[in-house]
């Protein structure tokens, strides 16, 4: 029984992710204030079509998005939008470009592309450890 366990959960570790769903446009309204933005994490899969579009709040800021080598400038009541396909997989930074202030080397965010199978595998083995739990205490008490 534990060898079994221990198989499922190897295969849950080992077991090469499913291929990715089709593409989508992905539309982000990003808020710009000092010196955060909101929401600061944005989540993508690769190949879709990611439009983040940028609304300051307070003075002038910028968004741009390290590794793709894309960037928008928004003023107060001026929105701008960016658009690129998010083409490699990964974490990438986001930063405001503009200098708005003291702390503007602070005002980060980040977009992550590609789905979280880190995630589903720890749930996945916590799982397999609930199930195992019960079995692991009927041993010890024979
Ligand atoms: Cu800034």
């Amino acid at each position: 029984m534990t060898l079994a366990l221990a198989s499922v959960a190897l295969a849950v570790i080992l077991i090469p992710a499913p291929a990715a769903a089709a593409p989508l446009e992905r539309f982000f309204r990003v808020g710009a204030g000092q010196y955060a933005f909101t929401p600061a994490s944005l989540r993508a899969n690769p190949g879709d079509t990611i439009t983040i579009e940028l609304h300051s709040t307070d003075v002038t800021h910028g968004l741009y998005v390290d590794g793709y080598d894309v960037s928008a400038e928004a003023q107060p009541g001026q929105p701008a939008a960016l658009t690129f396909i998010a083409s490699r997989a990964g974490v990438f930074r986001l930063r405001c470009s503009v200098t708005c202030g003291t702390l503007h080397p602070f005002m980060l965010g980040r977009l992550v592309v590609g789905p979280n199978w880190t995630l589903a595998r720890a749930a996945a083995l916590a799982g397999l450890a609930v199930l195992a739990a019960p079995l692991t205490l009927r041993k010890a008490a024979e």
